[in-house]
């Protein structure tokens, strides 16, 4: 891939392959700015599955940020209590959407404070080796219009 290509791939936030394989996974997002308080925001991902078999996510990585860390969690509801919870993995079956959402599947990032206005790079890892990376946009609280009711991190 040409780098004017990458260029403009990054600035249209679309997820490309980094492996040899052709990319399944089309992905799009964005992430939270890190309120006061501990470095712990979250980051919301919708992946489609285009390929013909399923995809299994197993992990999430932050390219180039040391020190710092996305993990997968669901948020269940316990007696009206939110709690969250780590995945391990997350199964896309052939020709299916996930969505990540406030106060239901998302990513925690952990250890850097995310800057309205910012790009947070974020690297998706398959069961099959294959990899995608994207960057998403980071907004502001109050920008974050699918949040009206507030879910609480830590
Ligand atoms: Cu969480």
């Amino acid at each position: 891939m040409n780098k004017t290509l990458v260029f403009t791939l990054i600035l249209l936030g679309v997820a490309w392959s980094t492996s040899a394989q052709p990319a399944t996974i089309a992905a799009q997002g964005y992430a939270r700015e890190t309120p006061p308080g501990p470095p712990m925001s979250a980051a919301f991902v919708s992946l489609h599955n285009t390929g013909r078999s399923e995809q299994v996510l197993t992990g999430i990585e932050l390219p180039g940020l040391e020190g710092a860390s996305a993990d997968l969690h669901s948020t269940i509801s316990e007696g009206g209590v939110n709690r969250m919870r780590p995945l391990q993995k997350v199964v896309i079956a052939a020709g299916a959407h996930l969505e990540m959402v406030p106060g239901g599947l998302h990513l925690m990032i952990n250890g850097l404070r995310l800057q309205a206005g910012d790009q947070l790079p974020l690297r998706l890892l398959f069961s099959d080796g294959s990899s995608v990376d994207i960057l998403l946009p980071i907004v502001g609280l109050s920008d974050d219009s699918e949040n009206h009711h507030h879910h609480q991190h830590g």
